[in-house]
């Protein structure tokens, strides 16, 4: 598995970070429920770098506890949401291999990469069970030059793996990934190569195995194929068997609305969202064309509520767009509006869309001593909103999608393997009572 991105609390959402924490405890249940040998995690087991907080810490720990208790192994490589790259300092996947909980398996520098063999702190392999397995952590656009001089020092033993965070070419537009043709020219040293870091899953000649992230931590994710690989390796006649697996959770619903306002009333809107059908607690997001109206005029509150009220969402987010723009001369007005207009004529030359009232209002919070977690979340909500923006705006120009589907014509299927895990009450992990205060953490 890959790109767990346990603590990242979407849209601010305390029931989005648990969706996360959920879809990584369900993806290790499996694991243990198909007595596995080992699992790998090839990287973005955190969301973030820097700051750990104490409940993503417990739920990393709680899943990785679970794991151990089976006697399975979990290997790690550190991903770019895991660790700054060079600056070789102790990250929480450090902590967590101290700890006993995960092998976090990465090179060292010394002249060139040096790559040593685990020794129960560190290392860059390890041997299981007959099954050499390699980690290489994300090291963004020096990831070629560094892979180059690993994958010298690689030997092959029995079954052979590589993980690494890293993406490939033409899956989807992102920093820090290198070509596909680079990976292929391991096959000489290795059997199977681990990815993490494109968040949607890919399969290449039955040899490099990217599983995808397992909740979309971005809008524009949704409806990636996506899953964990469950694999099987016959050393006797030298078969490789796998599967995408996704039956173990279903990730949060993402609804994307349109809808044409030509009228001030919110009743129009209101009827329009009575007309869909969408399920409780999903994603919203909801883009408003203005047709004849103008922006100002427009009350965002009622609406959002109306959304609220009607279609009861975890999450709402409006955007809109259109509208009659009345440019008016920058007159004797308040210094407020001069400010910004202003504001938003600078702006008009960046690619940030309309976010002058944001900017000015983050004035407004920094002048008021607000604290900076205030303007924290309201940066997130505004950089959130933006890249949704995007998303549309780019969505005929999409990238190319190699191999896509590979996954699904390739070698023979495990059966028996695929039928739905059964969700036995007491075994599913509560974790709002894991942490809540007060409250010894403890099974359901
Ligand atoms: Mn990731």
């Amino acid at each position: 598995m890959a790109d767990v991105h346990l603590g990242f609390r979407q849209y601010g959402s305390e029931e989005r970070m648990l969706d996360f924490a959920t879809a990584f405890m369900k993806a290790m249940k499996f694991a243990v429920e198909q007595k596995v040998d080992f699992v790998i995690i090839s990287g973005d087991l955190f969301h973030k770098k820097s700051e750990m907080d104490p409940v993503t810490l417990t739920q990393a720990t709680k899943v990785l506890e679970m794991a151990k208790e089976n006697g399975i192994p979990v290997i790690a490589v550190e991903g770019n949401h895991d660790a700054t790259f060079f600056r070789d300092g102790f990250s929480w996947m450090d902590y967590l291999s101290r700890n006993q909980l995960i092998i976090n398996l990465k090179p060292r520098f010394d002249d060139g990469v040096v790559v040593e063999e685990w020794d129960g702190e560190k290392g860059a392999f390890i041997d299981l069970d007959g099954v050499r397995i390699y980690g290489m952590k994300y090291y963004g656009n020096v990831t070629e030059r560094i892979l180059e001089d690993y994958v010298r020092k690689l030997r092959r033993k029995n079954f052979t793996i590589f993980t690494a965070h890293v993406g490939v070419e033409g899956y989807i537009n992102m920093y820090g990934c290198i070509s596909a043709t680079k990976l292929h020219r391991l096959k000489n040293k290795v059997d199977y190569i681990a990815l993490g870091h494109v968040h949607r899953s890919f399969v290449e000649d039955d040899f490099i195995f990217n599983p995808g992230s397992l909740e979309s931590c971005d809008a524009t994710e949704y409806g990636y194929n996506r899953g964990i690989f469950l694999v099987e390796y016959n050393e006797d006649d030298k078969e490789l068997k796998y599967e995408l697996i996704n039956h173990f959770y279903k990730p949060r619903n993402f609804v994307f609305l349109n809808y044409k306002m030509k009228e001030l009333g919110i009743s129009a809107f209101e009827e329009f969202l009575r007309t869909q059908n969408v399920d409780e607690k999903a994603v919203i997001h909801i883009n408003v064309e203005l047709v004849g109206l103008r922006r100002g005029h427009i009350d965002e509150v009622r609406m959002e509520e109306a959304v609220k009220r009607i279609l009861n969402p975890l999450v709402v987010r409006m955007r809109f767009e259109g509208g009659d723009r009345v440019f008016q001369p920058v007159g004797l007005d308040s210094r407020e509006s001069i400010e910004k207009h202003v504001l938003s004529q600078i702006l008009e030359s960046f690619d940030y869309g309309e976010i002058a009232d944001q900017v000015f209002r983050l004035k407004s919070l920094l002048l008021l001593g607000k604290s900076v977690t205030d303007i924290d979340t309201l940066i997130s909500e505004i950089l959130e909103f933006e890249s949704v923006t995007l998303v549309k705006e780019g969505m005929d120009k999409e990238m190319p999608r190699p191999h896509e589907g590979a996954e699904q014509k390739t070698v023979q299927r495990m059966d028996e393997k695929d039928k739905e895990v059964e969700e036995s009450e007491e075994e599913v992990w509560d974790w709002r009572r894991a942490y809540a205060l007060g409250s010894k953490a403890r099974k359901r």
